[in-house]
């Protein structure tokens, strides 16, 4: 069979980059197949390397709220662009970000700029360690954090997709102030914290789990979680990296009715372009240098292209508040046509949605923390998945990921989604 671009593409990028990809999730490995090399992105739409067009459920792994390359960004984007892309000095754009993050966050009292959602993570557990002047925090089994060290610890994402969720390279120092407990299971947290009295800085969650495929927690489980951090000086943190402006403009915290002491952002908030943040309470913010001792910093932090891709994001969330609406009934529409091929093909694999998040497991049992997550069939998952791409769907590589829905994605769209989705599980056995 005639060789593909995008096969040799990939033979050309594995000369010189570690897989032939600069974030392994996107390698294929665990659905197997070569991964597709794209040439463009337009509304729901991806094109490949070889003129082939998908649509498309991933978005850039979630900032692509409102799809591919939507034209009040790249005006925004070509506008700053003819006054400089970076000056690193500080910038009118950045305080207009950071009120609107404080404006539509009410839990954030003050916030602070980087640039991905690891380096915003592993600011909050340092600012964290800062304000208590305790060491140890505590993560959760399948959660991801991004990559810094001691989050890949039974982490979630490609982590787990790629079956090292501890990773080598992690020393044994590092490992040691990571506690993990078991996902919506409030006795291992309490356990933890009888067994490290008064050492535990921080716990970070996913309030709703987006990298073991989307888990939502129960709300009895975060409140009780609320209450513990409260009581014994714990910094609750809510990692909402994926789930910030993705499942309601407030994220998380604003569904769930919970206040986190800091929180963490990405994806969305850059429009596309690198940006992380993480700010909360202004007594623990406040610790962050040059306003406290806790260093924290970054060349491009707040760079202005950055910052008015992901201003222009906020800004059209801010002045178009429906457009949740318009992802409920897009994802509804979406789950009850998968729901309903299910019933019709005497399959019942576990399917779970927060808002725009969704996932369906291949596994018939219910789906709520780590291991239960794990029974899935990962060889049905890659068979579904390079059947979906065949009939033009393309969907995460991987089945520990989410399905993301836009403000792009057409009922045109929709409706050919759910045709493949019935025909490639008939050919899933
Ligand atoms: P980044 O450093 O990749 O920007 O963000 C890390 C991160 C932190 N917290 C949460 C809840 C996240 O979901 C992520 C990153 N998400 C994955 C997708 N599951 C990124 C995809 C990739 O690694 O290529």
């Amino acid at each position: 069979m005639k060789t593909t671009k995008s096969e040799k593409l990939f033979i050309e990028a594995q000369k010189y980059i570690p897989g032939g990809v600069n974030s392994p999730v996107r390698a294929f490995k665990s659905v197997g197949g070569n991964p597709l090399f794209i040439t463009s992105g337009n509304g729901s739409k991806l094109i490949d390397a070889d003129g082939n067009e998908y649509i498309d459920y991933i978005g850039s792994w979630g900032p692509h709220l409102f799809g591919h390359n939507p034209q009040f960004i790249k005006e925004a984007l070509l506008e700053q662009i003819e006054n400089g892309v970076s000056f690193g000095a500080p910038t009118e754009l950045e305080i207009k970000m950071a009120e609107l993050i404080v404006e539509l966050v009410p839990s954030v009292e003050l916030v602070r700029m980087v640039n991905s959602g690891t380096e915003a993570t592993m600011s909050a557990i340092r600012a964290a360690r800062g304000y208590t002047g305790k060491e140890k925090f505590i993560k959760f089994e399948g959660c991801y954090h991004g990559h810094a060290d001691y989050f890949l610890i039974k982490a979630g994402s490609g982590a787990l997709t790629l079956g090292v969720p501890t990773s080598p390279g992690v020393t044994k120092g590092n490992a040691r102030d990571t506690l993990t407990a078991d996902y919506n299971d409030i006795t291992s947290v309490k356990k933890l914290i009888a067994a490290n009295r008064n050492e535990i800085a921080a716990i970070i969650i996913e309030p709703i789990a987006g990298n073991m495929g989307v888990i939502p927690s129960d709300k009895e489980f975060l409140i009780e979680l609320r209450e513990i951090c409260t009581r014994e000086y714990i910094v609750l943190i809510f990692d909402e990296v994926m789930t910030g402006f993705r499942v309601a403009k407030g994220g998380a915290q604003e569904v769930l009715g919970i206040t986190p002491d800091l929180s963490t952002f990405g994806k969305i908030i850059g429009g596309g372009l690198p940006v992380g943040a993480f700010g909360g309470k202004k007594e623990i913010m406040e610790k962050i240098a040059p306003s406290g001792p806790v260093y924290q910093a970054g060349t491009l932090s707040g760079n202005p292209l950055a910052m008015s891709a992901g201003y222009a994001a906020l800004k059209y969330i801010k002045d178009n508040p429906g457009i949740y609406n318009t992802l409920e009934e897009k994802s509804k529409y979406l789950e009850e046509g998968f729901k309903n091929n299910l019933k019709s093909l005497k399959k019942n694999y576990f399917m779970t949605r927060a808002g725009s998040m969704s996932c369906m497991f291949f596994t018939e049992d219910n789906v709520n923390d780590f291991n239960s997550a794990v029974k899935s069939d990962t060889t049905k998952y890659g068979k579904y998945f390079h059947e979906m791409l065949r009939r033009g769907i393309y969907l995460a590589p991987a089945q520990f990921e989410a399905v993301f829905v836009s403000s792009a994605h057409t009922k045109e769209d929709l409706d050919k989604t759910i045709t493949a989705h019935y025909e490639a599980l008939k050919e899933v056995e």
